[in-house]
């Protein structure tokens, strides 16, 4: 697969994503339509559907359907666009753009927005049960499959993280393990989900299922290098929020800490061990080894 190719591949994964999304969720006219309206404001904005996108392609990489993927890998982009409309919040980062536009507190005010956010996390469970319900999917499969996301979303994963991110900044004496803690866990954990996820449900083994889990943990780690590069190297205009966001919030970062390119060094050797790790794996496995290597090579 080359880039053409690639690009091709995200851009129809994405769109089976949105129309699986814009068709579950209620109308922005439903009751409340206040809520569905700014539920859909920052659902629609223009994520890259790296998450849902990885699940599918993992669940392919082990010979399974995509369409069998497509509901769960859908449900990682609510809870992963609920934590960003709950990161950007006056409490939080107290960001007033993301994606190219106004945050939604910004636009729908603080208490809609936190509101959001509770919605979203609630839909990506209830769309799980639902699809799942009405799927061909073994019932064990679908809990499993559930388990994996709210452990990897809750306290002892993304949440956890954000709690240990908040503690952290400002903080002088913080160690390179104490960050890689934080990244793993603030994003990493919701990326190696969802390759997880998605070998699952393609019905990989046991010596399957490690090798994708190594390979999603350290493509996640490698995302957020990319992303605190991104910060300092990247253009807003493409990024569709302001650059320089980490210093200025006194935030550690790998590029703070070790310097922009030893950090960009550290992001390629962790997508090269993500490679090994699934090198036996067939060329169905292509799209998941270049979205790797897109991880790290994107410019937003
Ligand atoms: C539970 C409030 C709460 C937060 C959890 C994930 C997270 C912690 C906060 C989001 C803030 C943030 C910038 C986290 C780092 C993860 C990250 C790089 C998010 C941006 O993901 P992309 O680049 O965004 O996939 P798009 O817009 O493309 O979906």
């Amino acid at each position: 697969m080359d880039n053409a190719g690639l690009l091709t591949y995200l851009s129809e994964r994405r769109l089976e994503v949105d129309r699986l999304l814009h068709s579950y969720l209620p109308g922005p006219k439903s009751d409340p339509p206040l809520l569905h309206e700014a539920m859909r404001y920052s659902l629609f904005a223009g994520g890259k559907r790296i998450r849902p996108i990885l699940c599918i392609a993992s669940c392919e990489a082990v010979g399974g359907r995509s369409v069998l993927a497509l509901p769960f890998a859908s449900a990682i982009e609510l809870i992963h666009t609920y934590s960003l409309v709950h990161d950007d919040l006056p409490a939080m980062d107290d960001d007033a753009y993301r994606r190219g536009k106004l945050t939604n507190h910004k636009m729908f005010g603080e208490s809609t927005a936190i509101l959001v956010g509770d919605a979203l996390l609630t839909a990506a469970f209830t769309m799980m049960a639902e699809k799942g319900l009405a799927s061909t999917i073994s019932p064990k499969k679908i809990l499993r499959v559930m388990l994996e996301l709210g452990s990897a979303s809750g306290s002892t994963g993304m949440v956890g993280g954000q709690l240990n991110d908040i503690e952290a900044q400002g903080k002088e004496d913080l160690t390179l393990e104490k960050l890689k803690r934080i990244h793993t866990h603030k994003t990493g954990v919701l990326i190696r989900a969802s390759v997880r996820i998605g070998g699952i449900l393609g019905g990989a083994g046991p010596k399957k299922r490690s090798q994708l889990t190594c390979f999603g943990e350290k493509i996640g780690l490698a995302f957020q290098i990319a992303d605190d590069v991104l910060d300092v190297e990247g253009e807003e205009k493409k990024l569709g929020k302001p650059v320089g966001q980490d210093e200025s919030k006194g935030r550690c970062t790998y590029p703070a800490l070790m310097g922009v390119s030893r950090a960009k060094k550290e992001a390629i050797v962790l997508v090269e061990e993500a490679l090994t790790e699934i090198k036996s794996f067939g060329p169905e496995a292509d799209p998941i080894r270049q979205i790797a290597l897109f991880i790290i090579d994107r410019e937003k």
